[in-house]
């Protein structure tokens, strides 16, 4: 066990409110110094793993602990961006554990399919051949980056039981909505559902998943219970919370951060060291509980996922594709 350094937890100055807006009704102070001293959670021994939801895990060996080191459970769990639950990094773990209920939980698939639908979750899991762990980098734009060992199953599978007609070319996810449970919403943060989308490429790509758990427990509510995108060579904006319905298009759907800040935000989001953010640079990364010699990192190309992704954006203009 380790004492965090406060230093972990602040942004350099320039990339302080990097998601938070510029319009009128978001102005507020965000500066609250975040807690200090935190302890960091061990590895969650295999015992402690619940029996339910699809769990245990096994892990997927292309993706293994070994591979990558994993940022501890407690880091994981309580920085956190989640605007439903507030605009602090803090503020999801406190404000999405008082009384938001994640289950029971339907997701619909709709849209261009054949075999539209609503799910339970759980239900949902069991028809894609239940939970695998895998361990991905997780950058956010705002240029900090950790490693998650996630449980779930890859979205391609979902993308089978839909069976996508032939003018499905995008996928588009929406967040749920309870402006009772959500004080994010409440305040009007941001136009709320959050939505984002993929392109079906994209979401039938092998690393595309979606998460039910973290270190084999399943995913804490501040970390999108019970069902999250992951999409590890794409920022973390990408990666939508808590998700309520998936629509099949054929157009390039909205996505939140896009239509907040289109200057700023674009639809493919790709990890990229090159393209630099117009209000800081994307070439490194600080990296979240490494500690007070952990610092900065260099940032990789699709966050080191070229090989599994960089055939989808052949041709493509990847500065003016942000
Ligand atoms: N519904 C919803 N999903 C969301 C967000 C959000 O505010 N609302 N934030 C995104 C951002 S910016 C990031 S970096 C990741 C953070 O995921 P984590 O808190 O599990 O690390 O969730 C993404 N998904
Ligand atoms: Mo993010």
């Amino acid at each position: 066990m380790f004492i965090l350094s406060k230093k972990d937890w602040e942004l350099p100055e320039s990339a302080v409110t990097p998601e938070k807006l510029y319009r009128t009704h978001n102005r507020r102070d965000f500066l609250k110094t975040l807690g200090t001293g935190v302890a960091a959670a061990a590895l969650l021994p295999r015992g402690l793993r619940a029996a339910t939801g699809g769990f245990p895990a096994k892990e997927n060996p292309a993706y293994p602990l070994s591979a990558l080191k994993p940022t501890a459970y407690e880091f994981i769990t309580s920085y956190n961006n989640f605007y439903e639950f507030g605009m602090e990094k803090s503020d999801p773990k406190e404000y999405a554990n008082k009384g938001w209920k994640t289950e029971p939980w339907t997701i619909e698939v709709k849209g261009l399919v054949r075999n539209p639908a609503k799910f339970d979750v759980n239900d949902l899991i069991t028809k894609a051949g239940g939970l695998e762990q895998r361990v991905y980098r997780h950058r956010c734009v705002e240029a900090w980056s950790m490693v998650v060992p996630w449980d779930g199953f890859p979205l391609a599978k979902l993308v089978a039981l839909a069976d996508p007609k032939p003018e499905a070319k995008y996928l588009q996810f929406k967040s749920f909505v309870d402006r009772k449970a959500a004080i994010g919403q409440r305040q009007g943060n941001l136009d709320y559902p959050y939505v984002e989308g993929l392109r079906l490429d994209e979401a039938t790509n092998e690393l595309a998943f979606m998460a039910t758990g973290i270190y084999g427990k399943p995913i804490p509510n501040q970390n999108g219970a019970p069902l999250r995108l992951v999409t590890p060579w794409k920022y973390g904006f990408k990666g939508i919370k808590s998700i309520v319905q998936i629509e099949f298009t054929s157009r390039m759907p909205e996505n939140t951060w896009a239509v907040m800040n289109g200057q700023e935000y674009g639809f493919y989001a790709n990890v990229n060291p090159h393209v630099d953010h117009p209000r800081w640079s994307q070439a490194s990364e600080r990296v979240i509980g490494a500690g007070v010699f952990g610092g900065r990192q260099p940032t990789l190309m699709f966050n080191g996922y070229e090989k599994q992704v960089g055939a989808l954006y052949k041709g493509l203009d990847l500065v003016r594709n942000y």
